[in-house]
């Protein structure tokens, strides 16, 4: 049975916590606190350590999904939980003010995941802002991460069956980073 670590990651308000739960069989743990940003994200709470959910794929691996909070000022979990991963989904709510900046910098903070197995960009709270478009994502994940394959999907968090076409892509990019990297040991 293999096991994979999979991160969530992203802006204040993008669907971590909701997504972790969209997809979880067990019961979700979560650290919620009072939100006190209101201007960022209106919604009652925010994450302010982590939240835990599991899920089995194919029948035979397990997938362990963590979430870490949206704030900055949270950050020294994003260091403690990125070591740990082998994978990045990172949700990015298009009706954040500059929601390409915020794939940007969440690329920069978390894009060396790319390397551990794989990393999925999920947009969502496109029903609520259209626009930017899925190809100003891709351009800018071009720019940032030239010949790397990281796919963009639209998704609601609150879907499970979006959110779970999602992480399969990404088990997919994993489970191929791994078997190249073992011929290469064998090769080696
Ligand atoms: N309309 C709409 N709402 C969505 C969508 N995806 C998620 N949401 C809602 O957006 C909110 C996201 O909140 P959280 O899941 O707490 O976001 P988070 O990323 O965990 O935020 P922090 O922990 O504060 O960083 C929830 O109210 C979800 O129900 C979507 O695609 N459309
Ligand atoms: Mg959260």
């Amino acid at each position: 049975m293999a096991e994979h670590v999979i991160l969530f990651a992203g802006p204040m308000g993008a669907g971590k916590t909701t997504a972790i739960e969209s997809l979880s069989e067990i019961e979700t743990i979560r650290t919620e606190a009072t939100n006190t940003d209101r201007e960022t994200a209106d919604k009652d709470t925010t994450t302010v350590a982590l939240d835990y959910g599991e899920i089995t794929v194919s029948d035979e691996d397990k997938v362990r999904l963590y979430g870490v909070p949206g704030q900055r000022r949270f950050n020294f979990m994003w260091t403690i939980l990125k070591e740990r991963a082998v994978g990045l989904i990172l949700l990015v709510n298009n009706d954040a003010a500059d929601p390409i900046e915020e794939l940007d910098a969440f690329l920069e903070e978390f894009g060396e995941l790319h390397e551990k197995g794989g990393i999925v960009v999920c947009v969502t709270r496109s029903d609520v802002a259209p626009t930017p478009y899925l190809d100003k994502y891709a351009e800018r994940i071009r720019e940032v991460m030239p010949g790397r394959m990281i796919p963009v999907f639209t998704a609601d968090a609150r879907n499970a069956d979006q959110m779970r076409t999602a992480l399969m892509s990404l088990i997919a990019n994993i489970e191929m980073t791994a078997m190249i990297a073992g011929n290469q040991e064998r090769a080696a």
